[in-house]
């Protein structure tokens, strides 16, 4: 690591700080060219200590950046993981207030949630789907703290992934008999298609993401504990929101869910 701790502690506020009271920051890179990515991931870990002291719980987990679509939107070639607090979670159907963000944009995501924990390192495919209780659809909000979404992956993974918001719906489909690969994406904006596409594009299969974010826990001694919903990334490039939109999104075989913006 390069930064010290009191660097740490003064960037996850400066972060954290802009989701909260909802203003643009430039990258943070830009004033500390050095940080490496402990530093990036321990700034993320810091907000998150923030929350939990604030009495917020963590309800999930999450890969972003899984598939070429979003990898080519953001200009970058590596996963990266961040963690869901309980204020993110909005009901299928229920209202998401725009003021309240900065920049919002949706991504249609398979849903995991398991029933087994899963540890790295070397965890693969085969354990996750053996690991897994059921999926769902998941639309998941995303939201930069960085001027016009411009940053560089150290910068975004201390953003927490630019996580801000999601909505789970559909059914809990089991995975046995699913060809996770081969099921179809359709998210809608006021009823007009606007991003489509098929598991497959999340690494290839969408449980490699759950067993990449299980090997970059175990590389620090962490765990996916039994019971976690984990969001596998964006199937597609996310999708501009402003109010008045509606954004529905159908997975084949797991339903669909659905969410305003006012
Ligand atoms: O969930 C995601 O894929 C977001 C990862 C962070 C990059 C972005 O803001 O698009
Ligand atoms: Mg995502």
């Amino acid at each position: 690591m390069n930064l010290n701790q009191q660097t740490i502690a003064g960037l996850a506020e400066h972060l954290e700080s802009a989701e909260l009271r909802r203003h643009e920051v430039i990258k943070i890179t830009e004033a500390h060219p050095e940080m490496d990515w402990d530093d990036a991931y321990a700034i993320q870990a810091e907000i998150l200590r923030r929350k939990l002291a604030r009495g917020h719980k963590v309800v999930g987990l999450k890969a972003g950046l899984t598939s070429h679509g979003k990898m080519k939107q953001m200009g970058v070639s590596t996963p990266v993981f961040g963690w869901l607090v309980d204020y993110f979670s909005v009901a299928d159907g229920g209202e998401i207030k725009h003021d309240q963000l900065i920049h919002p944009k949706v991504e249609p995501e398979i849903v995991f949630v398991t029933k087994k924990a899963l540890k790295g390192p070397g965890c693969h495919i085969g354990a996750v789907l053996a690991a897994t209780d059921f999926v769902m659809p998941g639309i998941e909000i995303i939201d930069s703290r960085y001027k016009d979404f411009k940053f560089d992956l150290k910068s975004v993974i201390a953003d927490n992934c630019s996580s801000t918001r999601f909505v789970l719906g559909g059914q809990m489909t089991p995975v046995a008999g699913l060809d996770l690969r081969t099921l179809g994406v359709v998210m809608e904006k006021n009823g007009e298609p606007v991003a489509i596409g098929a598991g497959a594009a999340v690494l290839g299969h969408p449980a490699a993401a759950i067993a990449a974010l299980a090997n970059h826990l175990g590389a620090r001694g962490e765990e996916i504990p039994a019971g976690t919903m984990i969001l596998s990334g964006g199937v597609t490039e996310a999708i501009a929101v402003n109010p008045g939109d509606h954004i529905t999104l159908r997975i084949q075989s797991l339903g669909s869910v659905s969410t305003r913006f006012v």
